[in-house]
């Protein structure tokens, strides 16, 4: 059995994940309308992950025998004035995951629930992983700027980024 609380704070990251996932399908959009389609490539692959990321808890939660709310969606940023924005709000986004996913770790600490601690580890290394690939990237724009022939060589390259593991 989970506590009514922790039940909470994962249904409350279901709807995190399930936000994150739409968020970056609409900067996907906006990439491809702009003509950067390897960004676009980027950000339909990370809705796609953000997508997978809420089944695994809603799929945990009722296979705790708990109820995972399906959640309504807040409406997502669709405007960007350009691609170092775009990345910023990916960074954003990443970060306001992270701070849910401490906050129910935070909760299995308090109440001895190591099952759940134990699920949400997978969720811990994925948030540190994903923060540093945004940075990464946002390191690149202080190179860049907004030199078109940068941001031209930056899309085409997206795909080959890796954020070195230590
Ligand atoms: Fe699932 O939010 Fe990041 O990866």
């Amino acid at each position: 059995m989970i506590s009514k609380k922790i039940v909470e704070v994962l249904n409350s990251q279901i709807k995190l994940e399930a936000n994150a996932s739409m968020q970056y399908l609409s900067m996907a959009s906006w990439a491809e309308i702009n003509g950067f389609n390897g960004v676009a490539n980027f950000f339909y692959g990370q809705s796609e992950e953000e997508r997978m990321h809420m089944i695994k808890l809603i799929k945990f939660v009722n296979e705790r025998g708990e109820k995972a709310i399906i959640p309504g969606l807040d409406k997502a940023t669709s405007e960007f004035d350009s691609l170092q924005n775009l990345f910023s709000t990916f960074l954003k986004s990443e970060e306001n995951v992270t701070n849910n996913v401490n906050k129910i770790v935070f909760q299995c600490l308090e109440e001895k629930d190591y099952t759940v601690h134990n699920f949400m580890q997978w969720y811990v290394s994925e948030q540190a992983e994903e923060e540093a690939l945004a940075r990464t990237i946002l390191d690149k724009f202080k190179i860049i700027g907004n030199d078109k022939g940068g941001l031209y060589l930056f899309d085409r390259d997206i795909e080959n980024i890796n954020v070195s593991e230590e």
